[in-house]
């Protein structure tokens, strides 16, 4: 016990104990390399064998969600909700619906989560759930039975002192007002047991914005401490999601020139940059229509690259903003011939670790999701303390609150990371994210 812990050792641990989750192995490396060598420095944490039970969820449910489609068949999809870590405060965390949710994505999602949760400084544990059911071209009353019937499931592990889900991919205003209504027919209690609600039942301002408009803010911040700003500078956005598209919309107030949106079928290209106009009709083809983005090229003139990713782009920044491992070696090798000066990341784990060894290795400022994306759990935490007052905060004291949230985390980062030549903002939100879960877990003892 009195060697040190080395990162070879833990991972090949950790990948017996879990395997086929390449996801999961993925994140808890990118952990593992910056926190290991920090654990070993403090060996009250070696000793308590914190990384070990960190990487261990507390709780792992998974449920059969059967349903009847609108030709009245019956169809049967996988529910889960990974309780991850609730030493901090009640597990908190999306619910993705996506025909790729398995086990490792979710336990991924919810390990990360850990880690920014912390990071906001609210009182938030972490939890991640979800379902492979596919929204796509599914009816408004198919996905209202599918969301009861999930919440069927789910509603005797959650509650608003326990756990407390929110969207994800797949999950916006439209799941999360079903599911809270099936939530409250079956306990008849009307609690804080879901964020993101709407604003009639008890949903913040801000919270459908704060993932995107947190990470612009966190780009904002880390040019800033490089002695540079968005102002003037061109940037790629890929997905055109709720993260995607707030994200935009703040770039462009903070004066930047977005030239991308994306799905998973191909970019819009928007040469002469996207406008609030233009936004509103991408806005209005996305959340309110559920169009696909191929659609918008004839709304305003733009190319539509079919089966391509934004990254081939020339362009001064990048925010990867739809989905895991979307942004390869390959892709960052491009961006870096084009320029690009800085990658913050609005989804969670977009960049592969190829991709981040190209950035770190060139001095690309790089931001991870934990850090960057953080903004959204931290409205939901606000969501959360409104609802407990029964009170609601104005739109501008809720803005204030984020920009100030995502200024402190980028401190956070900062303040662990700095190794005098550059701030390494991995290994900076790791140990911050680290350091009070950590300590909450040794206050218990053995548990
Ligand atoms: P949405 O469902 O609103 O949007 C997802 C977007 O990503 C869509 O444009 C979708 O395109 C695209 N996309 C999904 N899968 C792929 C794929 N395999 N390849 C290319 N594009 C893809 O989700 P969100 O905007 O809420 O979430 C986006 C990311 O941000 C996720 O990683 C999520 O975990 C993360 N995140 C979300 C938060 C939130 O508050 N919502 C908070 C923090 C992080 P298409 O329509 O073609 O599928
Ligand atoms: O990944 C995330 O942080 C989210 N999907 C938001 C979680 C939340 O509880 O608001």
């Amino acid at each position: 016990m009195n060697e040190d812990l080395t990162i070879e050792h833990f991972m090949a641990g950790l990948i017996k104990r879990n395997p086929n989750e390449s996801e999961f192995h993925q994140a808890v490396k990118e952990v593992a390399e910056s926190v290991i060598p920090f654990i070993n420095q403090n060996p009250k944490y070696k000793k308590a064998r914190i990384l070990e039970r960190m990487t261990e969820p507390d709780k792992v449910i998974s449920f059969r969600v059967a349903w009847e489609d609108d030709q009245g068949d019956i169809q049967i999809n996988k529910g889960y909700r990974v309780q991850f870590n609730n030493s901090i405060g009640p597990y908190k965390g999306g619910l993705r619906f996506d025909h790729s949710v398995n086990l490792s994505v979710l336990k991924f999602l919810g390990f990360e989560q850990t880690f920014k949760n912390s990071l906001t400084t609210l009182p938030i544990g972490a939890g991640k759930g979800g379902a492979d059911f596919n929204p796509k071209g599914k009816s408004d009353r198919e996905i209202m039975r599918f969301c009861q019937s999930f919440m069927t499931q789910l509603y005797q592990h959650i509650g608003p002192n326990t756990d407390v889900p929110a969207g994800d991919i797949g999950v916006g205003s439209k799941e999360i007002s079903y599911l809270f209504g099936q939530y409250k027919r079956l306990t008849h209690q009307f609690e804080s047991v879901l964020t993101g609600k709407a604003l009639e039942f008890g949903g913040s301002l801000i919270r459908t914005e704060a993932t995107g408009y947190g990470n612009a803010y966190f780009m904002e911040e880390m040019l800033k401490h490089a002695g540079h700003s968005i102002k003037g500078k061109s940037a790629l956005v890929s997905g055109s999601g709720n993260v995607a598209l707030h994200c935009a919309e703040k770039i462009i107030q903070l004066g930047g020139k977005v030239l991308t949106v994306s799905d998973s079928s191909g970019t819009l290209y928007v040469p002469d940059g996207i406008d609030q106009e233009k936004l509103m009709l991408l806005k209005d083809l996305k959340i309110n229509r559920k169009q696909r983005l191929s659609g918008a090229t004839e709304l305003f003139k733009s190319k539509y690259l079919e089966g391509q990713k934004p990254w081939s782009i020339k362009s001064d920044l990048a925010f990867p903003c739809a989905t895991q491992n979307e942004l390869t070696g390959t892709d960052a090798k491009l961006l870096f011939n084009n320029g690009c000066i800085a990658v913050s990341e609005g989804a969670n784990m977009p960049c592969t670790p190829e991709a981040i060894e190209l950035f770190k290795d060139n001095n690309i400022l790089y931001a991870p999701g934990k850090a960057s994306n953080a903004g959204g759990v931290a409205v939901s935490a606000l969501e959360m303390s409104q609802n407990s007052i029964r009170m609601s905060w104005t739109e501008q004291d809720l803005e204030e609150k984020l920009h100030g949230i995502m200024k402190n985390i980028h401190n956070q980062c900062v303040h662990h990371g700095d190794d005098k030549s550059r701030v390494d903002y991995i290994k900076g939100a790791n140990i911050a994210g680290f350091i009070k879960v950590a300590d909450a877990m040794l206050a218990y003892g053995v548990v």
